[in-house]
């Protein structure tokens, strides 16, 4: 161990008063699962219908992230950007100071030294999280890499980032504690040029995990910056087409727009196999061969459980079976788990507030950010070498979101650079994930809104340079599972059928399929997507697929105000991208006057 983490942690205690410091090495997970549901913070589920499981209830205003209490803390504003909310570090530094004095009163600090990708690879990046909250803990234990080995790596030199959590709840003498301790006084806080994270109020998901979203995304991002690589929020697949050919795909959707489904994938097409690499958090690297190559830095999987079921991902379900943490779902009467998507509602249930539930209540039985947490080895799909050190070279990457109208199932980009302007100009409906009007649509670039912990201008930049510092970067597509008829019903089957735009675009990188040039990119040609089976008729297919150049036309309109935001920051390109968008529609829009 090294006197510099004693030190730090020495100090942090003695601003946050904690009763007892715990030292975790990775060993102890039983033990604190135990505490939990001794604390009553967990219920253990059925042994017999899901062994080693447990469902915890979260506070009913803890359940989901809180972008409007994130904060990236550079000394220059204008290094965070104008979607960050940024504050001064002196200032902030002083805010923390009080929130945390004595925050963990009557508690006990552990101590996690964790890892982010495989101990000791290149690509893995060291954390040390002191925490008051068990529940982090154990999950932090499936989650990510929790090792004394990482205080060797530390010890022998390594760099690592210090996250501090409290749920800031301190208890007074004799006080009895709540099954979930929080604080409405929610503060996510990353320093990105000291490379600090502070973190007070919340204990749930990307909140207090500290690994996933602040350390492998915010952090991640600058120091993917400053060190020639990227972090990003997507998932990662290895395909096997039907002639035994293996092909890498990462892709990047909003939070609750579909990557674990996709990294999960049930293929519908014979022949075809997909293997689990990763379902939220990629690292990309420059591989010595001139292509890009990818790992996932997490060990776990944290799923969102409502619309999970045997007709949508099975494989998730597996996944499931045993070692689970469940937060925020449902209580069978028989000791299980249920959400709504799983199967037809039960009579009667405990819902996730631990209210007496029946179908007449109409309500929701599991908060719609509900979660499964997993250790990623459970997942049926998983590839057996998915953790290996030198990663996997990439040969697509495809950026999504939940789009009502206008996005097409599959447009291929034109090149590196117009596929990141299709990244950079990403829009989705809000979901649950975080706190927040559900259904609004925002621009949310490459899925990293919440995420990018500098200058999203300068992201973009970054991202046209690396991949014009390599030779042969994956192919860019993008894709939207989620359009919907005059009806508002969404027309693509999506879920396993989703094969068949993975089919078409493993066609494209064949050079199979020739696709369609339409202004926003190549859609399939006529014919060209296999949608045999699926009941689908023309004109919902047209429907699919339509590239309308007045409703595109008057996207432009709200891109570039989008982008105006950014002033001077915004790379030319950028601009350069959206002029050749606004004639390529301009030439649509005449070809389409003469036809008529
Ligand atoms: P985070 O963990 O928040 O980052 O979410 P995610 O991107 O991994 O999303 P996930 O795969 O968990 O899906 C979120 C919701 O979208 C679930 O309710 C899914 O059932 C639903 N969903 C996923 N894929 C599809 C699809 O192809 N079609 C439709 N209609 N819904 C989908
Ligand atoms: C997301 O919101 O994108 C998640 C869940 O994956 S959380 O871990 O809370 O960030
Ligand atoms: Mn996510």
């Amino acid at each position: 161990m090294t006197t510099e983490i004693e030190n730090w942690v020495s100090e942090i205690a003695s601003l946050t008063k904690p009763d007892n410091i715990r030292w975790i090495d990775g060993s102890e997970q039983d033990e604190l699962n135990a505490l939990l549901v001794e604390r009553g913070t967990f219920t253990p589920l059925n042994p017999e219908k899901r062994p080693n499981s447990f469902l915890a209830r979260t506070n009913p205003a803890d359940v989901a992230r809180v972008e409007e209490r994130t904060f990236i803390c550079s000394e220059r504003e204008q290094d965070a950007g104008p979607t960050n909310n940024w504050f001064e570090p002196k200032a902030m530094r002083e805010k923390l100071q009080g929130l945390f004095d004595g925050s963990m009163r009557g508690r006990t600090m552990y101590v996690i030294p964790f890892s982010m990708g495989p101990i000791g690879s290149d690509q893995a990046r060291y954390g040390i999280e002191v925490t008051d909250s068990a529940y982090v803990v154990s999950s932090m234990m499936i989650m990510t890499r929790v090792s004394s080995k990482v205080l060797d790596e530390i010890a022998a030199g390594a760099e690592w980032v210090p996250a501090v959590h409290s749920v800031g709840a301190p208890l007074a003498e004799g006080e009895q504690d709540v099954a979930w301790p929080c604080n409405p006084d929610v503060h996510v806080v990353q320093f990105p040029e000291t490379k600090e994270i502070w973190s007070f109020g919340s204990g749930y998901g990307g909140n207090s995990l500290l690994g996933k979203k602040a350390m492998s995304l915010r952090i991640g991002s600058t120091m993917a910056r400053d060190e020639g690589w990227l972090a990003e929020h997507m998932l990662l697949i290895r395909i096997t087409n039907p002639e035994g050919k293996q092909f890498n795909v990462a892709a990047a959707f909003p939070s609750a727009c579909g990557k674990t489904n996709l990294a999960m994938l049930k293929p519908s097409l014979p022949g075809y196999k997909v293997e689990t690499i990763g379902d939220d958090i990629t690292w990309i690297a420059k591989s010595s061969s001139g292509k890009l190559k990818a790992i996932n830095p997490e060990y776990g999987l944290f799923g969102v459980a409502p619309g999970t079921g045997p007709d949508t991902n099975q494989h998730a379900l597996d996944s499931m079976k045993e070692n689970a943490v469940f937060t925020n779902v449902a209580l069978t009467d028989d000791g299980d788990v249920w959400w709504e998507g799983l199967s037809e509602p039960p009579a009667h249930l405990t819902d996730w507030k631990g209210n007496d539930w029946t179908p007449e209540s109409g309500e929701l039985a599991a908060h719609p950010n509900s979660r499964f947490c997993v250790p990623m080895e459970q997942a049926p799909t998983v590839a057996p070498d998915w953790d290996r050190a030198e990663g996997f070279e990439l040969d697509a990457i495809l950026f999504g979101g939940r789009r009502a109208t206008n996005v097409p199932l599959v447009t291929e980009s034109r090149d590196w650079n117009h596929g990141v302007f299709m990244g950079a100009t990403i829009a989705s409906e809000q979901t649950a994930a975080a706190e927040g009007p559900v259904g609004q649509l925002r621009r949310d670039p490459f899925a990293m809104l919440p995420f990018c912990g500098y200058n999203m201008a300068d992201y973009w930049n970054h991202w046209l340079n690396i991949g014009n510092q390599v030779s042969n970067p994956p192919k860019i597509f993008q894709v939207n599972w989620f359009r919907k008829d005059e009806n508002g019903k969404i027309m693509w089957p999506g879920f396993s059928e989703n094969t068949r735009v993975v089919d078409w675009i493993i066609g494209r990188l064949e050079n199979k399929n020739k696709g369609q040039a339409t202004p926003i990119g190549r859609i399939p040609a006529n014919g060209e997507l296999n949608i045999e089976g699926l009941g689908l008729d023309d004109e919902t297919m047209q429907k699919i697929m339509d590239v309308d150049s007045d409703s595109w036309m008057a996207e432009t309109e709200m891109i570039e105000a989008f982008f105006d935001g950014f002033g001077l920051a915004l790379p030319p390109e950028m601009t350069r991208q959206l002029h050749w968008l606004r004639s390529q529609l301009e030439l649509q829009r005449e070809a389409e006057l003469v036809k008529s």
